[in-house]
């Protein structure tokens, strides 16, 4: 069994995506182990975000994630990482194959809706960070 981080991201959110995706990752079969509505301060983005420190969207992906509400959540199940990023597709909505959150609800890379752990590694700290070490 794997954990891993998946937040609908403020575009996602104003929306009114947070049912249609959870629904998604349902009808696979994950499990939700955790669900919360929160607005993320700028040194939890920093964080989160920072194997991008040094890219030049770093700013701008700071300033977006940071400028609404999201919906935060712990998602359970096997290959729970690789099983959420194929619901939600390749990073470009313009990449992304129809079928998928990014391919069915996104246009652009600046806004594509959902964020997913790209590791167990990486879920675990996410998880951290968005939900204490519990
Ligand atoms: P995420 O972390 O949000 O699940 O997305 P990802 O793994 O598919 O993509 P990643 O490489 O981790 O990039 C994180 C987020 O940065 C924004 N981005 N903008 N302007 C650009 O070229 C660019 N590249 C990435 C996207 O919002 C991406 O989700
Ligand atoms: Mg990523």
């Amino acid at each position: 069994m794997e954990r891993t981080f998946v937040m609908v991201k403020p575009d996602g959110f104003k929306r009114g995506l947070v049912g249609e995706i959870i629904s998604r990752f349902e009808r696979k079969g994950l499990v939700l182990a955790e669900g919360k509505v929160m607005t993320v301060s700028r040194e939890l983005a920093e964080r989160h975000y920072s194997e991008h420190r040094e890219k030049p969207f770093f700013g701008e992906l700071v300033d977006f994630i940071t400028s609404g509400p999201v919906f935060a959540m712990v998602w359970e199940g096997p290959d729970a990482v690789k099983n959420a990023r194929s619901i939600i597709g390749k990073t470009n909505p313009a990449d992304a194959a129809p079928g998928t959150i990014r391919g069915d609800f996104g246009l652009v890379v600046d806004y594509n809706v959902v964020h997913g752990s790209d590791s167990p590694e990486s879920a675990e700290r996410e998880i951290g960070l968005f939900f204490g070490n519990n």
